[in-house]
């Protein structure tokens, strides 16, 4: 298993490096926590060790050993026919979406989705593809998935995906139902309609349930995840799916630019992140609820809902999200504003108890609270 919390580092460019060493004496030592996502994590020594001894080939002639030992292994991990390594969760999402729908059709999507809500755009701009939101937290039913499905006419685009993301980022971590997966399965199998799971954090829904990654990705045709979050590798995702689909994914990967060449180097990465990091994961969720419990004490900052993961989000009521994150910053704490009121808090490998309480300790103090 990965060290947690490791000697922790400077982030460069956020604090004064001038300034840090002596706000980290009065900070009790524990230097930055940051919080603001669990892609901040940097590969420990044994990760780069793997990273240093992979064996590497060309990917793009498939003659990369460590390449097809980690896509095979999510493949299998995941109970589908083959896996895709790309360089990220953006660029995964990006091919799912041109492998599955042809330009101008439409997805049905929970609202505040990475794909719709980040990623610059991209699946309108270079998927081509006509998004129809479903609004809430990012977890919704196959009543309202059917209640959107439409037909392509003259005049309207046709259903060509269900999108669904779990855990969903901006819902706050929360896990999507897998009850009610199947019945979009049951749905989409009716309609003849493709179903992608964006599982950049599936393995998060999977410590939170207890049920496998297999189990999450069986109703559904396609899905991704990340090495690059939870599981602490530097860089890269997998999408996985039937042969055909891969195969058709691969073209898609070059046409983005996205086919790389003695990649095993960071394949062997995410092979040892799926080796030692996988079974953490639940430490992190326990962080997250610890944080979100010294944070529901303070006063001028409220909790959302319960915390199944590791992604706590509140709302200020006192002050700008946007201030008291600067605010934090100058007290070494790091966390995102993505609202006027709404700040995120992501726990990860990184992420220490100590740090969880000392993050609650300075919030509070700079809330005044
Ligand atoms: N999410 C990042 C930011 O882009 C917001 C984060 O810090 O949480 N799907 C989901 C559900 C994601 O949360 C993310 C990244 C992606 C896809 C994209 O992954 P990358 O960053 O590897 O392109």
């Amino acid at each position: 298993m990965e060290p947690r919390a490791r000697a922790p580092s400077r982030v460069i460019g956020v604090l004064d490096a001038r300034e840090a060493p002596a706000h980290d004496e009065a900070m009790g030592g524990l230097g930055i926590i940051d919080l603001r996502s669990d892609t901040v994590t940097r590969p420990g020594p044994g990760m780069r060790e793997a990273m240093a001894r992979a064996e590497v080939g060309d990917d793009v002639y498939g003659e990369d050993p460590t390449v097809n030992a980690l896509e095979e292994r999510s493949a299998s991990l995941a109970g589908k026919e083959a896996g895709l390594f790309v360089p990220s969760g953006s660029q995964a999402n990006l091919i799912s979406l041109l492998t599955h729908v042809p330009r101008g059709e439409e997805v049905i999507v929970g609202e505040e989705s990475h794909c719709v809500r980040f990623e610059a755009g991209s699946g309108a701009v270079i998927g081509g593809v006509q998004w129809s939101v479903i609004p809430g937290d990012g977890r919704f039913t196959a009543g309202e998935v059917r209640a959107r499905i439409r037909e392509r006419t003259l005049h309207s685009p046709g259903t060509a995906l269900v999108w669904v993301e779990n855990t969903h980022n901006m819902g706050g971590g929360r896990v999507f139902p897998l009850d009610e997966m199947h019945r979009i399965r049951d749905l989409c199998r009716e309609k003849g309609i493709p179903v992608h799971l964006d599982g950049a954090r599936i393995w998060n829904a999977s410590a939170a349930t207890g049920r496998s990654v297999a189990e999450w990705a069986a109703p559904v045709d396609s899905l991704s995840f990340c090495l690059s979050k939870g599981l602490g590798a530097p860089v890269g995702s997998v999408l996985m799916g039937s042969r055909d689909f891969v195969d058709r994914a691969r073209r898609f990967r070059k046409m983005l630019g996205g086919a790389m060449r003695q990649a095993g180097v960071i394949a062997a990465a995410g092979l040892y992140a799926l080796d030692h990091n996988v079974g953490r994961i639940s430490e992190d969720h326990e962080s997250a609820r610890l944080l979100a419990e010294g944070l529901r004490g303070i006063a001028g900052l409220e909790v959302d809902g319960a915390v199944e993961t590791n992604i706590v989000m509140g709302r200020t009521s006192t002050m700008e999200a946007r201030l008291l994150a600067e605010a934090c910053r100058a007290r070494s704490v790091l966390f995102h504003a993505l609202g006027e009121r709404l700040v995120r808090f992501v726990t990860h490998l990184d992420v220490s108890r100590e740090m969880v309480g000392c993050a609650v300790l300075r919030i509070r103090e700079t809330l005044g609270a």
